[in-house]
């Protein structure tokens, strides 16, 4: 990336004189502003799964707990059940978001959990469904990718395309020198709650 060449913005300030201050002072904040937008190298991203998931509910009756109480979440298995048919939980989340994000070739992917459920995050072709199939409801009852296909054949375990994130976890990827976050525009989602989605950008 070739970097402007940085300097005194050049500002003209009209206007009265009362008025000259501010004029000036909006000028400046807008040079600045576009300068530092086209100057800034992005060589860390941090990506987290976040869930709500209440673990009274969630973990009654189980024998191995789906929910890390110590996350303290507050939504119950009745609220997260309810809204499945409307999309899922929004409270189950990447952050970023849908809109996803962006780095750097060679920078760091950070993924970190803050969340008490297991999730994946899972490089697909195409957003589908997960390999729990209640949980498709929210997606359409769309089916299996085969990228969540393959991390759930023969018990859940990490692929070239898609990692587990358990809760507590924490995990680094060099942007654009691994499978799971290869150069260019990819699309994720969790495996286990499809509606989490995001997309993630190695330029
Ligand atoms: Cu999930």
């Amino acid at each position: 990336m070739s970097l402007p060449k940085l300097g005194a913005p050049r500002i003209v300030c009209n206007g009265p004189a009362k008025r000259r201050g501010v004029i000036c002072a909006l000028s400046v904040a807008a040079a600045l502003g576009s300068s530092a937008g086209t100057v800034t190298a992005k060589d860390f991203l941090d990506i987290r799964a976040r869930d709500q998931c209440d673990a009274a509910t969630f973990n009654a009756g189980r024998a191995t707990p789906l929910c890390n109480a110590a996350r303290g979440g507050s939504v119950t298995l009745a609220e997260f059940q309810a809204a499945v048919p409307n999309g899922g939980h929004g409270a189950w989340k990447f952050n970023p978001g849908p809109s996803g994000g962006h780095l750097d070739f060679g920078g760091v992917v950070q993924v970190t959990s803050d969340a008490g459920e297991t999730h994946t995050l899972t490089r697909v072709n195409a957003f589908g469904g997960g390999f729990v199939p209640p949980l498709n409801v929210a997606v359409g009852n769309a089916p299996t990718t085969p990228e969540c296909a393959e991390m759930a054949a023969g018990g859940l375990h990490a692929t070239a395309n898609g990692i587990i994130v358990t809760s507590p976890s924490a995990q680094v990827f060099s942007a654009g020198n691994s499978t799971q976050f290869p150069r260019g525009i990819h699309l994720y989602q969790c495996c286990i709650h499809p509606w989490m989605r995001t997309i993630i950008t190695v330029r």
